[in-house]
This record gives C-alpha cells, sequence and structure tokens, in this order.
C-alpha cells in the first residue's frame, strides 16, 4: 500500500482511525512524516491524562456517572498492542522507554532495541526516578505491595483529611477494587522461590526487628498454581519491573476495564501531552504529539476540552504543569512544585547471607511479600521491602529497599532556558535516611555475620534510588481539598503530587484512596 492509499483508506475508516489505539503499524518513514504530519483539532468533553492509579479512578467514576472520558496516555496499550513483557534476565522490547541499554537500579549490561518500554527512569543530580509508561501507568511495572499506611503517620502528613473516613471507606474501597490479596502462610513457608524472603525475615528478627507480612495485588492463586507447573510463570520466572504477562492484577484488569465496560471511556495510547494552555473561555487547550512505537512523531493534534484532570504521575505532572507556566500558558501559584519528595527510599545490600547454608535461594519470586517494620523506633524510624534479586543466581545477597520520613522536603521547578524539569533535591536531603541505613545494616550483620553489599549502588548506599517520588500538587495547598488546582475551574490533579512527599509505607493504595475521595467530590460538586 502506498502513502496515498495509506491515506485514503484511512479517511474511509475514519471513525476507526480516531479509536485507533495504536500507532506502532504507521507505515512511513521519519523525514515523509515531519513533512506529511498535519494538525488535527477536535474537542473532547472531559480529559484525563495518564492512566495509572489517578487516572483509572478518575475515569471508572466519571464513566459510571454517565460522562463521556478520554484518557491521553503517551505509553503503549500493551493488551491491545499484543507485545509481551519480558523477565529480567531476558530484557526486551518493554525494558526501557526510547532506550538502547537497560535503565534498571543496577546490572544494565544489556543492549536494547529502542522502543516505547514500560518502565522508564529519570536521571536527577542526586536522584534517580523509575516510573511507568502504557496503559496502567505504574501498576504494569511496580511491585504490588499494597500497603495501607499506619494511621498516625496519615494524620500528620494529611491533617486536611478525616482519617476515620479514609480508614472506614476510602481504603477498604481502594484495596477491593485493586484486588489485594495475601499470600497463604503454608504456600510461602513450602515455595523454594520465597526462600530469600523467608531467610530475609529470619535474619530481621535476630537482629530484634519486627516483621510483617505484606498483601499484594498480585493474585496468589495464580502464584500457587505457577509452583506447581499448572499454568505460566511470571513472578516465578522473573518477570515484574518489566512488566508481568500473567497474575498480575495491573489497572487494565480493574478500574480501566470497569471504565470501559460503561461504553463512556476512549484511550488514545502513545498520545503525549506536550502542554496545557488556558483559553480567554476558561477551557483548556492541549498540544498533543502522537508517537509510533519507535518515538517518532506520526501526528500532531489540539485537543480543546472543559474538564482536565492532570494525572501523569508526579514527575510528568509537574513537568507539564510547570513547564505550561513557565511558557506563560497557563497561571500558577508558588504552591505548585512545593512539598516534592521521595517518599524516604534508600535501597541497600547485604552479602554473603547465610552463605554456608544455601544462601538466599537460586530462584526468588518477583513480589515481595516481607517487611521490617521499624516505624515505631524514634530514634531510626524506617519501613522496609524484603526484595528480591530475581537474575537466576544464588548470589547470597538480600536486597532491601527502605522507606524512611522525610523531614527536609525538596521542590521541582521547570528551567526554561534549559528546557528541563529540576528538583531542589541533594544528600542533605537523605541524611537521616543514609543513618537509618547505616544502623540497620550494621545491626544485621552483627547478628547474622555478612557484609554490606560494597558492589551495589554508592559503595552499598542506594540513596538515590527512587521508586516513590510524591507531591509538588499538595492537595489543599496548591490545590483546593478536593484536588482542583487553585485558581482554574475545570482543571484537577489526581495522582501522587497531591500527596506531601511522604506516606511512610508503598504509595498506591494511599494514591488511589485518594483518588477515590477527590473524584467523588468533584463529580458531586462540578459535574452535576
Ligand atoms: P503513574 O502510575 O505513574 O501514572 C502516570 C501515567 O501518566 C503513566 O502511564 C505515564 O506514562 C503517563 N504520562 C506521563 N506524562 C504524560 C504526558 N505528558 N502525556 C500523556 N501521558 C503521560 O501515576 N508502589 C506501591 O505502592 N507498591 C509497590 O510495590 C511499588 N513498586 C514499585 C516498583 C517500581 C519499579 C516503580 C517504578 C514504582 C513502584 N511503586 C510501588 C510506585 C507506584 O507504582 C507509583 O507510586 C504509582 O504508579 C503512581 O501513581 P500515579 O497515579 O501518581
Amino acid at each position: 500500500m502506498n502513502r496515498k492509499e495509506f491515506i485514503r483508506t484511512g479517511i474511509l475508516g475514519a471513525g476507526a482511525l480516531f479509536f485507533m489505539q495504536s500507532c506502532a503499524l504507521f507505515p512511513f518513514g521519519h523525514d515523509e512524516q515531519e513533512k506529511g504530519i498535519k494538525t488535527q483539532k477536535m474537542k473532547k468533553s472531559t480529559v484525563i491524562i495518564g492512566s495509572g492509579y489517578g487516572g483509572a479512578v478518575a475515569a471508572l467514576r466519571l464513566t459510571e456517572a454517565g460522562h463521556k472520558v478520554t484518557i491521553l496516555e503517551m505509553g503503549l496499550d500493551w493488551q491491545k498492542s499484543g507485545e509481551k513483557f519480558s523477565a529480567m534476565k531476558h530484557p526486551g522490547n518493554s525494558a526501557a522507554w526510547l532506550r538502547t541499554r537497560t535503565i534498571a537500579p543496577f546490572m544494565n549490561v544489556f543492549p536494547l532495541r529502542k522502543f516505547t518500554g514500560a518502565l522508564d527512569r529519570w536521571d536527577f543530580d542526586h536522584v534517580k526516578i523509575w516510573m511507568g509508561r502504557g496503559v496502567g501507568g505504574g501498576s504494569l511495572v511496580n511491585g504490588g505491595m499494597a500497603v495501607t499506611p499506619k494511621r498516625e503517620y496519615f494524620e500528620e502528613i494529611l491533617p486536611q483529611l478525616d482519617a476515620e473516613l479514609f480508614y472506614d471507606k476510602y481504603f477498604p474501597l481502594a484495596r477491593k477494587e485493586l484486588q489485594v490479596n495475601v499470600a497463604d502462610e503454608k504456600f510461602l513457608n513450602e515455595c523454594k522461590y520465597y526462600k530469600f524472603s523467608k531467610v530475609g525475615e529470619a535474619e530481621a528478627q535476630k537482629a530484634g526487628f519486627k516483621t510483617v507480612r505484606v498483601p499484594n495485588v498480585y493474585d496468589f492463586n495464580y502464584m500457587e498454581k505457577e509452583c506447581r507447573d499448572e499454568v505460566p510463570k511470571s513472578a516465578l520466572a522473573g518477570e515484574v519491573i518489566y512488566g508481568n504477562n500473567h497474575g498480575k492484577n495491573t489497572l487494565d484488569k480493574n478500574y480501566l476495564k470497569k471504565a470501559a465496560e460503561t461504553g463512556n471511556l476512549e484511550i488514545l495510547d502513545l498520545h503525549k501531552v506536550e502542554s496545557i494552555a488556558q483559553n480567554g473561555d476558561g477551557s483548556y487547550l492541549l498540544e498533543v504529539t502522537v508517537i509510533n512505537t519507535q518515538g517518532e512523531t506520526v501526528a500532531k493534534k489540539e485537543i480543546t476540552t472543559d474538564k482536565l484532570i492532570v494525572s501523569a504521575g508526579v514527575m510528568g505532572t509537574m513537568e507539564l504543569l510547570l513547564k505550561s507556566a513557565a511558557e506563560g500558558k497557563i497561571k500558577v501559584d508558588d504552591k505548585l512544585g512545593k512539598k516534592w519528595g521521595n517518599n524516604g527510599n534508600f535501597m541497600t545490600g547485604r552479602n554473603w547471607v547465610k552463605a554456608f547454608s544455601g544462601g538466599t535461594g537460586l530462584n526468588h519470586s518477583t513480589i515481595p511479600v516481607g517487611a521490617i517494620d521499624n516505624w515505631n523506633d524514634p530514634e531510626h524510624p524506617f519501613f522496609t521491602e524484603i526484595a528480591p534479586l530475581p537474575m537466576g543466581l544464588n548470589v547470597a545477597t538480600t536486597l532491601y529497599l527502605m522507606l524512611n520520613r522525610v523531614p527536609k522536603l525538596g521542590a521541582a521547578h521547570y528551567d526554561k532556558e534549559q528546557g528541563k524539569l529540576t528538583l531542589d533535591w541533594d544528600r542533605s536531603n537523605t541524611e537521616n535516611m543514609q543513618k537509618n541505613a547505616e544502623y540497620f545494616i550494621r545491626k544485621m550483620n552483627d547478628a547474622n555475620g555478612g557484609t554490606r553489599s560494597h558492589l551495589l549502588f554508592h559503595n552499598g548506599w542506594g540513596y538515590d534510588v527512587c521508586y516513590h517520588p510524591l507531591g509538588g500538587a499538595v492537595l489543599g495547598e496548591a490545590t483546593d481539598q478536593f484536588g482542583k488546582l487553585n485558581g482554574h475551574e475545570g482543571l484537577y490533579v489526581l495522582d501522587g503530587s497531591l500527596i506531601p512527599g511522604t506516606v511512610g509505607v508503598n504509595p498506591f493504595v494511599t494514591i488511589t484512596a485518594v483518588a477515590e475521595y477527590c473524584i467523588e467530590n468533584i463529580i458531586r460538586l462540578d459535574f452535576s
């Protein structure tokens, strides 16, 4: 088919093209695209930018209430595309967003073909931030740990919210919709893939720490079948940060699926919103680039909408709003960008763990189920995930993702000259985290032997590893009490940006619960 025929066919099938989910099949080359690209103008009643937790919750509640919704997602619709996710040992197309080498926290020795993969990483001077790309956002690549924050800490960081209402209504609702479940203890004891967790827990207990079982959105019934070789393996085959082909209840299988079933949801993938401008009549104009799976521009769109929900994840939301403001397209106040934090993320590890009694095992499930809860220690408060190292090697290493308090919060800015987002964040922001890590590793080694994993991170200290960026558009500060951006009718922020830099545990249950609360009130007040 030549290009003319392609366009003719495209015009005949304009409806289908409009709803086309993936632009991977666009047949023309880069130069031709650039020349032939015309900007399409269109109007949509309600637009959500991003299909992670905040966006998915908003989509379900709005569509259920009868509103037509369009989600613009820069990543791929993996389910529709037919592409498969890849395991950590064999990184493929899903392993990185438009990179030629892997971007895991370590061991990035694998070359890649450039593709709109599911995992992205933004590097700043003192912190590297990982995030999910694709329909389902972070749910595609995260470890699925579904932890409800401690009530006292939730009250401390978000005093503007009614904690009773959250613990009675919004947290249970979030857990139900996200399909949270807990692994059976007998299974964990018997399954060889959880030796790393059992060893990690036993050592922590020996060092005097309290361990806790952690709920997850991975379907443990499925995992038990994996263990018995009855179904294709996913968590037990090293799949996680490059996506899971089975087992994990990602947002495209719950919130987004239900929203699509209403018939009111349109998801446009590979649609990147470049900027937001406010028109004279108060509506919003979105400048959108449509890309193919090589990252090449295949179309441009200008989409006008009266109601805009920005759910691009903390870094995406900060970039979009601060950049649009720096370019004079929207006006924001100085509260936007403030109270950014890394949720106290600090990665570390120990070597020669039980080295002479079989180590942590050759095979690790990718789904963490254990944690060390030292939050109530006034001197060294932390919550630590006992993380797997699913590389198929018995490296006798345990890996820990520590979550600490964030006494010194940072801030996000947009540097117009350099054309990029910047962060006020340096080693002083992670000082307390480093002290906790030193204390934790010392205590573990004193009780159990072993050494700090000097070869990982910076001599064993991963102060710059961040999986949980939070804050920047704090609820009730940069927004009103339900997420409406200050001074902007019809423009809402619904994602991790609403939470002021820390929540003390893995954050997606809280992001989901806060989004449920906000959208319920937004619909009541602004969509009637
Ligand atoms: P998010 O899920 O990041 O979704 C934002 C979406 O917006 C993405 O799909 C983007 O592609 C899209 N987007 C961004 N910019 C644009 C644009 N300009 N135009 C169009 N689309 C755009 O946002 N949390 C837990 O609670 N438990 C865990 O076990 C856990 N493990 C993690 C492991 C890894 C490797 C990573 C990276 C994160 C992990 N997290 C975990 C964090 C969690 O996934 C994250 O807090 C949430 O996904 C954030 O949800 P949001 O709704 O804020």
